[in-house]
């Protein structure tokens, strides 16, 4: 249990869903690294779990569908003391926002990526998410969905991420310590979690999940890209959840001058008279 530093009002979240394990964990892993609710960030775009930044007691912005990533790097790069996570959808990760996800992982800002990958969209009512199995019947995929899934931990770790691991919500002490590990490393960090939503994917229950999921153990080595690869490509009746590869890099802020050295953006000065210099040109 947490203490009530983080905790705030009640949510609109199904009774059992898994975003509730994810929101404590995520309480228990920023209480763990001793933040303070004003050095903390939490970022959605528009969905269920995208409700994450209003039900914690930080800083909190929600974006439009997809666009969680581009607020929360700006916020990065403007204030680079913020600890940026942000907590959104599997079809706002992947779906509308698949396009900031892959050019997200190449600029590697230091903010860290939790999905709560209930592999359907849950606020529109359960239709297919670019993460929803083969066959799934939906009310808009009457037949099935007929599309294959993307795997988005293969995609990360082939796009060259350097943190990128999968957790399962019904796990709460595991899915805590990987998500201290995520906010601890110094880069873009994609943590996919596996998140039963009880209401509109009746499939990919915590029963589904529970008879799969396997953690990985100190035999396992994340350096090595190549067996990470094949280790996102299991799937089936073992996955395996912890971190799946790991890679130290230079993060965006440290390969610029002036944002490695320099203050906050937040905290320069701004000279208007500079800036009204420049206006004149367009005037
Ligand atoms: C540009 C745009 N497209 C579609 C929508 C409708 N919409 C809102 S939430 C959502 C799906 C959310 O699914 P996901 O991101 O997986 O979150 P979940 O509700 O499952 O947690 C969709 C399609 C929208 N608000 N804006
Ligand atoms: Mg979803």
């Amino acid at each position: 249990m947490c203490d009530m530093k983080f905790v705030t009002s009640e949510t609109a979240w199904c009774p059992g869903c898994g975003n509730f394990n994810i929101l404590e964990a995520l309480r228990m892993a920023l209480e763990r690294l001793n933040k303070k609710p004003h050095e903390v960030l939490i970022v959605g775009g528009i969905g269920q779990a995208a409700k994450t930044p209003q039900y914690i007691n930080a800083n909190g912005f929600c974006g439009l569908h997809g666009r969680a990533l581009p607020a929360a790097v700006a916020a990065k790069i403007a204030n680079k003391d913020l600890t940026v996570i942000v907590n959104t959808g599997d079809g706002d990760s992947y779906g509308e926002g698949g396009n900031h996800f892959i050019h997200n992982v190449r600029r590697n800002v230091d903010i860290t990526h939790f999905v709560h990958d209930n592999q359907i969209y849950g606020l529109t009512k359960g239709q297919a998410s670019p993460t929803t199995g083969v066959g799934h019947v939906t009310s808009v995929q009457t037949a099935g969905t007929i599309n294959e899934p993307l795997n988005p931990v293969l995609l990360a770790i082939a796009l060259g991420a350097g943190f990128v691991a999968r957790a399962f919500s019904g796990d709460k002490e595991h899915l805590a310590s990987i998500m201290v590990e995520a906010i601890q490393y110094k880069g873009y960090a994609l943590v996919d979690i596996f998140q039963p939503c009880v209401t509109f994917n009746r499939i990919n229950t915590f029963q589904w999940y529970n008879s799969r999921v396997y953690k990985l153990d100190d035999s396992y080595d994340p350096t090595d890209r190549i067996k990470a690869m094949e280790k996102a490509m299991e799937w089936g009746d073992r996955i395996p959840i912890g971190v799946i590869y790991r890679e130290e890099k230079p993060a965006y802020c440290d390969k610029i001058g002036f944002l490695k050295e320099g203050p906050p953006l937040v905290d320069m000065q701004v000279d208007m008279d500079k800036i009204k210099g420049y206006m004149k040109d367009f005037i």
